[in-house]
């Protein structure tokens, strides 16, 4: 901060000359030390008023708000209903749950599955909202087609899908 200094002695200027002095120093002092940093939201406020006619006026220090650093994260995790001793005819029903774990507002959720069976990978569909506060920020534009359309913050999605076990995959994954 540059200093300014400025004596005023009591008896060198009239009253309302004195005044204008000391705003004058006041003020100096202020743009010297304050410039927009960019770093955030920057704010200052100014103070006008007058003293026997004459304009008084003063600044704020600066005051800087930080905005947010975006984070865009994701969760997924993925359960089955049976955990063992599948046989050929059973269904095994998986339940996938997408959480935003960020602080943005992601789109266009879709989840992709492979797996080493005979048969076709399950397709995750049935999507389903855990709306969290505040509520109704999460929106999809057609319901229970595998893609959920605007997840916000805090919220989770689960899609379910199920496979049938083959004799197949019997055989040949024991
Ligand atoms: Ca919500
Ligand atoms: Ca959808």
């Amino acid at each position: 901060m540059k200093k300014l200094n400025l004596h005023i002695r009591n008896n060198a200027f009239p009253g309302a000359l004195k005044a204008l002095g000391f705003a004058a120093v006041f003020m100096g002092a202020i743009f010297a030390q304050n410039k927009f940093a960019f770093a955030g939201i920057d704010n200052q406020a100014t103070v006008n008023g007058t003293y026997l006619g004459n304009p008084v006026s003063a600044q704020s220090l600066l005051v800087s708000v930080p905005v947010v650093t975006t984070n865009l994260h994701m969760l997924v995790t993925k359960t089955a209903d049976k955990t063992a001793n599948v046989a050929a005819g059973d269904v095994i029903t998986y339940t996938y749950k997408v959480t935003n774990d960020g602080n943005v507002t992601i789109h266009n959720i879709t989840l992709a599955d492979v797996h080493n069976a005979a048969g076709p990978a399950p397709v995750p569909g049935s999507e389903t909202l855990t709306d969290n506060p505040p509520l109704g920020n999460s929106t999809d534009v057609t319901a229970n087609d595998g893609l959920w359309s605007d997840l916000a913050p805090g919220d989770t999605i689960t899609f379910t899908a199920t496979y049938t076990v083959k004799q197949s995959d019997v055989d040949n994954l024991q």
